[in-house]
């Protein structure tokens, strides 16, 4: 009898352990398949369970690389060799720079209207009378020649048409340009200097107040020199916004330049000396520095750009200092300048916004309160309007042909 119930029991077990065996095995193939996992490349790799073999099979179809989505990038295909697939980012020729004035003259049509139509059709009266005179200097003041060369020029302009008598529209033209030319200047070299002749690279550092256009002139000239077959390195050394950085970079990347960076809200001057030195180093022909607008009455900011200048000319001297003005801005733009050259020396004037403004006669003006030529005009937003400064054609371009 005890040996009848050990049996029953026994097969009791047994029969159980095997409908729990059976049981069990179907539960775990009714599970899903886990879905495949898009690899996670910033977590770490996840630790192996128990049974993970039996629920993953082994032979399931393996994804090839092509499935696999890169953060930020469409998929790389590997499978077409012989066309290469993965493509550098596109680098832009800019365009020349010579004859840019020219081909951006129209630009300039509102000072031409104001300026150069209007002194004409004055100029063009029969009866030339004090009234016409002084309408004639209220133009060239609006323009904002400033009051000096203003004078001057009415001045001259006034003996030579005595002088003339009877006089032609083309006469008169004649007369006008080459008194306007006598007021921009014509000896002067504006050649933006990058290029010092014992040593490499030339270093430039672009000053001014905020919002005048200090980085899109520094990108914009690193297309000038890209386009001249010069290699250039960009030092991004406004520190205060990351989107000044990133804004620069942009700007050099799309024509190949390596931009230096530093931690936001670092020291600007570090950023600086490190952009000289990585220019150094990688044997490039010009290094751009963009500095962070500041304003003009603030000392604590205008000391730190001086300290910014010291830094830098711990590996050489400054070739070029270039400080950017809003030709919109007018008069105010002139208290800025003179701030400027203070802390730092000025050697180059870039007048942006010109397209904007009937003002060009500020051209004049900003020249004679520094003592230093407009060597560069922004006329526009567009990547290649920067132009060389040119006497000649930029006072064509005010009074038309
Ligand atoms: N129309 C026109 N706009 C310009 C010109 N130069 C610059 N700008 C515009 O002016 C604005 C300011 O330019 P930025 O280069 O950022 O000025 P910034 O001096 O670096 O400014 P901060 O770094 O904030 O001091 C941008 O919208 C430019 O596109 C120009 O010659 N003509
Ligand atoms: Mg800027």
């Amino acid at each position: 009898m005890e040996t009848i119930i050990l049996a029953v029991v026994i097969a009791v077990v047994v029969l159980g352990a095997l409908g729990g065996l059976i049981v069990g095995t179907r539960r775990r193939k009714s599970l899903p398949p886990p879905p495949p996992k898009a690899p996670d490349i910033t977590a770490p790799p996840a630790e192996p369970h128990v049974g993970e073999e039996a629920e993953t099979p082994r032979d399931e179809p393996r994804r090839t690389i092509e499935e696999v989505d890169l953060p930020g990038g469409p998929p790389v295909a590997v499978e077409e060799p012989p066309v290469p697939t993965v493509e550098a980012p596109e680098i832009e020729i800019p365009e020349p720079t010579a004859g840019r004035l020219v081909r951006l003259r129209t630009r300039l049509s509102r000072s031409q209207n104001a300026l150069g139509k209007g002194l004409l059709t004055l100029l063009s009266r029969e009866h030339l009378d004090d009234d016409t005179w002084e309408e004639i200097e209220d133009t060239l003041l609006t323009a904002d020649v400033g009051v000096q060369p203003t004078q001057e020029l009415v001045d001259s302009l006034r003996e030579r048409v005595k002088v003339l008598g009877t006089r032609t529209p083309e006469e008169l033209r004649g007369l006008l340009r080459e008194e306007l030319l006598k007021l921009v200047g014509t000896d002067v070299d504006r050649t933006v200097k990058t290029e010092p002749a014992d040593r490499k690279p030339g270093i430039v550092m672009v000053v001014g107040v905020n919002g005048t256009g200090k980085t899109t002139t520094t990108g914009k000239l690193a297309r000038v020199l890209v386009a001249d077959g010069r290699t250039v390195v960009l030092g991004a050394a406004d520190t205060f916004r990351a989107a000044a950085a990133d804004q620069l970079q942009t700007w050099g990347e799309r024509v190949g330049a390596y931009t230096v960076r530093g931690p936001e809200g670092g020291d600007p001057a570090s950023v600086a000396f490190d952009s000289v030195k990585e220019g150094k180093e990688m044997g490039v022909d010009v290094v751009l520095i963009d500095t962070a607008g500041r304003l003009h009455t603030k000392t604590g900011l205008m000391d730190e750009l001086g300290k910014v200048k010291r830094v830098v000319e711990k590996h050489a001297p400054l070739d070029e200092v270039l400080l950017v003005l809003d030709a919109t801005t007018g008069q105010n733009g002139l208290v800025q300048a003179r701030v400027f050259a203070e802390v730092v020396d000025i050697t180059g004037i870039v007048l942006t916004k010109l397209d904007g403004t009937a003002k060009g006669g500020i051209v004049v003006a900003v020249q004679r309160e520094l003592g230093v030529p407009v060597k560069l005009i922004g006329l526009g937003e567009g990547a290649d309007d920067l132009a060389p400064f040119e006497p000649e054609a930029f006072v064509d371009a005010l009074i038309g042909d």
